[in-house]
């Protein structure tokens, strides 16, 4: 009999560890864990199994099908909005052909079971393309289905991946003379992510925990971006936090299969001023980098997640004030003690 697993991509990065926290909590999860990457030293223990290779090894996740059944898949693994610019073909390749792989994947696993197994992903606001800073002003609070126009390989990619999860869903095989058993894919669109335990890597909103982690280490921080920068962001518990809830959810209550999920939304300089309270010596200055500031720039200053908190009751733990109060100051001063 192969052995049931929660199967986790990337789970090396920032989102990984604290999902594989969180699910590691409950005795009755078995996690099977895959990344380029060794896991970081605190949460190894905490897994079943961990797996260095690369997403596009199929022979490798040929092998995890023929050891595990898969009862449920986080696709973390991804190349961020930055990074994904610098080598934009290997971040399609990983991205989306990687992501295709693990649809296929699933697919072939609810149809061996004849039940349809969650396939998780995380998606970004880099999904949003606005045209313009006066737009970017106008229209505030964006809604799924607006402004899906991304300007980074980055956002194509999970834009794509989206529609990908929503065929397999819904319309894989069509013609087929029987209809396989569906997967049940379900993305949340993340913001500016903030980790107090992590640093993030190659991604353009990686600015906020950039500064805050700098200002913790006593090292003066350029900001890459204009301090009337503004984005939405959300604290790592509050990611991890909407990726189980939305996974809790009953399917019939979802009217869609990828939602906005926020937090807060404020400006680089906002951002700097809430550092400089919990770090007084911190030396923020603000020098441009007027290339990843334009991809900043066609993000929107905010979304609309009621359609979260409608269907599946969202609602994050962390607003502004509580999380650099009780989570992100407190969390990081004790991480560089
Ligand atoms: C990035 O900056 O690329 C990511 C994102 C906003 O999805 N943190």
């Amino acid at each position: 009999m192969r052995k049931r697993v929660i199967f986790i991509t990337g789970a090396s990065g920032e989102i990984g560890y604290e999902l594989i926290r969180n699910l590691a909590a409950d005795s009755n999860n078995h996690l099977l864990t895959f990344d380029l990457h060794e896991l970081p030293e605190k949460v190894r223990p905490l897994v079943d199994h961990h797996i260095v290779s690369d997403l596009l090894n199929e022979n490798e996740l040929t092998r995890i099908v023929s050891e595990y059944e898969i009862d449920a898949i986080f696709h973390l693994a991804a190349l961020l909005s930055t990074r994904a610019e610098i080598t934009p073909e290997l971040a399609h390749r990983v991205n989306v052909e990687g992501t295709l792989t693990l649809l296929r994947l699933a697919a072939e696993q609810s149809q061996w079971r004849g039940e349809s197994i969650q396939f998780i992903f995380p998606s970004s606001i880099a999904v949003y393309g606005m045209p313009d800073l006066e737009s970017k002003r106008i229209y505030q609070r964006v809604r799924e289905f607006e402004w899906n126009q991304p300007r980074t390989m980055y956002g194509c990619n999970k834009l794509y991946c989206e529609m990908l999860g929503n065929y397999f869903s819904r319309h894989y095989r069509q013609l087929a003379a029987s209809q396989p058993t569906p997967i049940d894919f379900r993305g949340v669109r993340f913001p500016g992510l903030v980790s107090a335990a992590t640093l993030p890597s190659g991604g353009t909103s990686d600015y906020g925990p950039e500064m805050l982690h700098a200002a913790a280490r006593g090292e003066a921080y350029p900001c890459f971006v204009r301090e009337d920068t503004r984005i939405p962001f959300m604290v790592m518990p509050d990611a991890v936090h909407a990726l189980l809830g939305l996974a809790a959810a009953p399917q019939e209550a979802l009217s869609r299969r990828v939602y906005n999920v926020t937090s807060f939304s404020l400006s680089a300089e906002q951002f700097a001023d809430r550092v400089r309270r919990a770090f007084p010596d911190a030396e923020i200055t603000f020098a441009p980098d007027l290339k990843r500031q334009s991809i900043v720039d066609s993000w929107p200053a905010d979304i609309d997640d009621s359609a979260a908190r409608i269907d599946w009751q969202w609602q994050p733990a962390y607003d502004l004030g509580r999380a650099f109060e009780e989570y992100l100051a407190p969390r990081i001063r004790e991480r560089y003690r």
